[in-house]
Formats: C-alpha cells, sequence, structure tokens
C-alpha cells in the first residue's frame, strides 16, 4: 500500500487535532488528540486500564474542488482493530494494530458536504490477536499462586470485571495512534510500485494501477538531475555509475522515481544497496556489516505509543550520538515516517510483526497462522521498498523448545513466505528467547540467528563472573553452525541516578560492567554480527512486582537522558567504525 503524498495531482487532508471521545455508549464525548495513544491522555485511571470498545467522532468537509477525483480515508494504524462509520453507515472494519488500511469514501459521501466520521476501536488482545494477550488471564510478570483459594477467587473476579493483560512486557497503548488523512487521486491511479535494486545500476521495477492509462518513469539523483527513464507496467532502467545507499557512517543516497501513469503522479523513493548473507558474515553491498544499536520501543510520555516525529527525529540523533547504525522495530511494526527517515539517516532496520507474546506452547494450537501469514505479507507489501529495511523478523521470543516440531512447522512456512513475497528476497530471522537451545529446530533454521540472552541478570543474577562462563558455553554450541549471530536483546534494569561502587544489580555501575562482561565475550567471535542492547530507552509496561514504574533496561530514561552505559556503547561504536572517541 502507497505511503499517502499530495503532487500536482494527488492531495491530502491531515485530519490530526483534537476529535471527540468516550470510553463506553453512555458516557458524554470528550475531547481527545489524534493521533496519540489516548491512555495518558487523561488522569482517569479508566483512560490506563481500560479494556474493550472505545469510541472517536469528528467532522470534515471534502473539498468540492475534489469532485471527478477517487477520494478516501488513510488511517496508518488504529490499535489493535477498529470499524469505521460514515455518516451513521459501516464503511470498514480493520483487523491489527500496526498495519495502514483505507476506506474509500466514493458513493458515500460526496465532495462538498460535510461528513460524520466514527471510529469504534477495540484494545482487546487475546489467542486469536497479535499481539497476544489474556483474557482475564495471567500476567507477564508475576505469580499467579496457583490453588490458594482466596488468590484464585481473586482472579475469578478479575475475570468477570472484564481484565485483560498483555503476554508481552510492553503497556498495550491504544487508539488512533497514528494519522488518519483524507487522500484523493485521480480515478485512474497508481496502487502500488515494486523497485528492485541491484548494485550494476540495471533498476527492475513494477508499477500497479487502477483503470486505463500510458505509464512512463523518470527517474532523478539526490541534486534533481534525471538519470534514467522507462515505460511500461514492468521493466528496468539503467543507472550508470550508481551511488550506492550506505548505512551510517557512509551516504545513505537516495533516488527518486517519477512515475505518470495516465493523469497520476507518485514519486518512489529508493536506493541501492545489495543484502547478502556469506557463510558467517552479513553483507551489506558486499562488505561485512555488523550490527550494533540498541532495539526500541514506539514509547513516549504523553503520546504513548502515537507517531511523534520530533520524537523520532531525537531518537536518530541520539543513535548517532551513541554511534548506532541499527535497530529492531520490537516488536511491531512502527509508523511508516520512521522507515523513511531512517532510509535518509542510514540507520539499518530489522522489521518484525507484532508477533509477541507466543512464549505458552498452547498458542501454537490456535488457529493464529492464515492471520499471521496475513500480517506478515501486509508488512512486506507496505515497507518492501525502503533501503533501510534489510531483515524481516517473524516474531520475538515464542516457546520454540519444548514442542520443537511443533514450533518448527508453525513458523517454517512463514519463513518461507516471507522469501515469496519480498521482491528483494531479504534474510528471514525469528527472534528467539532463552531456551535450551539444543532442543530448538527452528532457530538455528533461520537465515540470520537473533538470539536473546540475559545472563547475569534473569538468570545467575548479579553474579558478572558466572554469567561470562555459562554464557561463553552457549557461544561454544553456536560456533559450528556456520550460522551469523546477532546478540538480539541483552540488559539490565537500572534505575537513572542509583550509583553502587560494587556493583550491585539496577545501579548504573551495573549496567556497565554487565555489558562490559558480555560484550567481552562477543569480541571473541567471529561469527557475531550483532549486539543490540535491550533497549534504547525505558519504556511502560503494565504493572508487575519486577517493574518499578515500567521496565527501566534502557541506555537512556524515558525522556532520553544518558544512563553511564550511553556513554559506554558510545566510545564502543565510535571505535569499533574506527572513529575518534567523542569527548563530551
Ligand atoms: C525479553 C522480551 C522483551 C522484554 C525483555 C525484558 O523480548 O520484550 O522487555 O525481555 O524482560 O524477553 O526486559
Amino acid at each position: 500500500m502507497l505511503y499517502p503524498q499530495s503532487n500536482s495531482v494527488r492531495t491530502i487532508l491531515d485530519l490530526s487535532g483534537i476529535w471527540s471521545f468516550r470510553l463506553s455508549q453512555d458516557k458524554a464525548w470528550q475531547n481527545i488528540a489524534v493521533p496519540a495513544s489516548y491512555n495518558d491522555q487523561s488522569p482517569d485511571p479508566e483512560f490506563r486500564n481500560h479494556a474493550g470498545l472505545a469510541w472517536y467522532r469528528t467532522r470534515f468537509t471534502i473539498p468540492a474542488l475534489l469532485k471527478g477525483q477517487r477520494i478516501f480515508l488513510r488511517f496508518d494504524a488504529v490499535t489493535h482493530s477498529a470499524r469505521i462509520f460514515i455518516n451513521g453507515q459501516e464503511a470498514a472494519a480493520h483487523r491489527g494494530g500496526f498495519l495502514p488500511f483505507e476506506v474509500d469514501l466514493n458513493g458515500l459521501a460526496e465532495p462538498g458536504s460535510e461528513v460524520l466520521l466514527e471510529v469504534e476501536v477495540d484494545n482487546r488482545i487475546n489467542h486469536s490477536t497479535l499481539p497476544i494477550g489474556t483474557e482475564g488471564g495471567t500476567a507477564f510478570f508475576g505469580s499467579d499462586n496457583p490453588g490458594i483459594t482466596a488468590v484464585e477467587a481473586g482472579k475469578r473476579r478479575q475475570q468477570e470485571k472484564g481484565i485483560n493483560l498483555p503476554a508481552f512486557d510492553f503497556f498495550n497503548y491504544a487508539g488512533i495512534n497514528r494519522p488518519v488523512r483524507l487522500c484523493s487521486t485521480p480515478l485512474s491511479y497508481i496502487e502500488d510500485v515494486t523497485i528492485l535494486p541491484a548494485l550494476s545500476g540495471d533498476i527492475r521495477y513494477c508499477v500497479e494501477t487502477v483503470g486505463s492509462g500510458d505509464i512512463t518513469i523518470d527517474v532523478f539523483d539526490a541534486d534533481g538531475q534525471k538519470v534514467a527513464s522507462a515505460s511500461g507496467a514492468e521493466g528496468h532502467f539503467q543507472i550508470s555509475q550508481p551511488h550506492l545507499w550506505e548505512p551510517w557512517p557512509g551516504t545513505p543516497y537516495l533516488y527518486t522515481a517519477r512515475i505518470h501513469f495516465g493523469g497520476d503522479v507518485y514519486d518512489q523513493s529508493f536506493g541501492i544497496r545489495e543484502v547478502r548473507i556469506e557463510g558467517t558474515q552479513f553483507l551489506i553491498n558486499g562488505k561485512p556489516f555488523h550490527f550494533h544499536g540498541p532495539c526500541k520501543h514506539e514509547d513516549s510520555p504523553f503520546h504513548g505509543r502515537g507517531l511523534d516525529q520530533c520524537l523520532n527525529m531525537t531518537d536518530i540523533n541520539l543513535y548517532h550520538w551513541l554511534g548506532a547504525n541499527c535497530f529492531r522495530t520490537s516488536h511491531y511494526p512502527y509508523a511508516e515516517e520512521m522507515y523513511s527517515l531512517c532510509d535518509r539517516e542510514g540507520i539499518v532496520i530489522v522489521n518484525e510483526t507484532p508477533a509477541v507474546g507466543m512464549w505458552a506452547d498452547e498458542h501454537y494450537g490456535w488457529d493464529l497462522a492464515p492471520y499471521h501469514a496475513e500480517v506478515l505479507k501486509a508488512l512486506i507489501r507496505r515497507d518492501k521498498n525502503h533501503p533501510s529495511v534489510v531483515v524481516w523478523s517473524l516474531g520475538n521470543e515464542p516457546s520454540t523448545d519444548a514442542m520443537p516440531d511443533k514450533a518448527y512447522d508453525y513458523w517454517w512456512p512463514l519463513y518461507q513466505l516471507a522469501h515469496e513475497t519480498d521482491p528483494q528476497n531479504r534474510p528471514v530471522t525469528l527472534v528467539g528467547c532463552q531456551n535450551i537451545y539444543e532442543k530448538d529446530r527452528i532457530i538455528p533454521a533461520m537465515d540470520i540467528v537473533f538470539i536473546n540472552r540475559y545472563y547475569g541478570w534473569y538468570n545467575l543474577s548479579g553474579d558478572l563472573e558466572t554469567a561470562r562462563y555459562a554464557f561463553r558455553m552457549e557461544l561454544d554450541w553456536w560456533a559450528d553452525k556456520g550460522k551469523p549471530i546477532v546478540l538480539s536483546e541483552y540488559g539490565a534494569d537500572t534505575i537513572a541516578g542509583l550509583h553502587s561502587a560494587a556493583p550491585d544489580m539496577f545501579s548504573e555501575e551495573f549496567q556497565v560492567a554487565y555489558y562490559e562482561t558480555i560484550n567481552a565475550c562477543l569480541d571473541e567471535r567471529p561469527f557475531i554480527v550483532g549486539e543490540m542492547p535491550w533497549n534504547y530507552a525505558d519504556f511502560s509496561t503494565c504493572q508487575g512486582p519486577m517493574r518499578v514504574g515500567g521496565n527501566r533496561k534502557g541506555l537512556f530514561t524515558r525522556d532520553r537522558r544518558p544512563k553511564m552505559a550511553a556513554h559506554y556503547f558510545r566510545k564502543r561504536w565510535h571505535l569499533m567504525e574506527g572513529k575518534s572517541i567523542p569527548e563530551h
């Protein structure tokens, strides 16, 4: 699905602003900001803890000058599912909270008329949603105390109240999290564009259209000079002496293909870069690439998971400050604006589906696979042209060792589907949980192995000498598997400002000592092609006895102030890139 564009023949009317909102049909409407999660916009605990339906409404007028155009609404993400009503009539429904959908308005509302737009949002998560939740079930962290009569009675009461807990470790922010736009195109229009870069500069393309017209393509370099052209729905064009798209600290060079189809025009940017795996190396443009950058969340005060372009820019500049070159979109697809920004800034992305929380083996028994496949295809279709995206992640930390065959049968078809769907055929991974790795069939079968490990934190807690011993033992096991391996999560909760000379868990000194210990093991192994600390910044989670005001494993606080470990990685990653150590 194309990202909306405004140009000589296409228009966008951004509907961001203050809408009306209510958490139940019998309550009065109140004001709410869109886009943003609704949860933190009011001190009312119901906003934070709500599970179920919520309603948004706004009015807008379709400009009369759009007569004779194709007119539609584009929702970038409504979390987790939505029903859309136009002038009281149901016009569309969409399942899934992190990918875009469109609602055709032609025949439903006339240009020049006022439209009442209502959105019914459902934030509930269960075993048929991605991510997974437990309706009336168990918290991600915390003890069940099974068998204790009063606790069991309490849990039944929670079920009656409709408690809905995540099976994952981030707050279940919900609502209209990303922009809603009224868009227009000519009636015959460009529906999709695929660009297949090649280092030789011989670029293949495919344009999908609706209606009739001739297709021509002009390609411009970053200075706006025309460097190639082509015609027809499919074919190729040649860019001589192409500038390559390189990750930081190289130049992320971008070209633009301007596509004309009848009366429609669309600009698709692209980068020329190649991703390949050879033995235990991950190559970008034929050069070994080492992933180093913390995993992220879309999470910030007030906005929750809502799009905040200023925050995204700040985060990417802090990635540059750190000397980081990548992140994983843990644990769901991010807003499209972030991928475009990373295309421009040279930050590499491991792009993850929202399949998180599948840590119980019974999840494989539910009928999730067809929906999971749909989400994976929609993600690839949305992000296929971004040069910043170099790996697809099928999901995070499912159970893979207790029933290894069942897990293999679930994930392997998705692995194949990702390869079949992606025109660029990027490498595919599934992020593995700390487990009995000898029993696991699916994680070692991936193109590049991503493993999350918490030696010294969740296990062997605080004993870094033994953590080193145990982690080395595991790395010995991986050494002869012939795969590139990324340590895709590792970290220690750290309270900014808590110091301890010893160093003890939760102190800033411990976080640095922990990373020094684990990194020393990574540095000994050439098949390790990446280190991705957990997490870039502290983030909000649901309540639990292991979370003090959220997850505190950030290298930065939630308001983006560096902890000691951020300074430690800044030096390490600058040195890795052969850059001098920054003084401040
Ligand atoms: C990993 C999960 C991540 C958690 C992290 C943690 O992938 O979502 O936030 O552990 O516990 O298991 O901090």
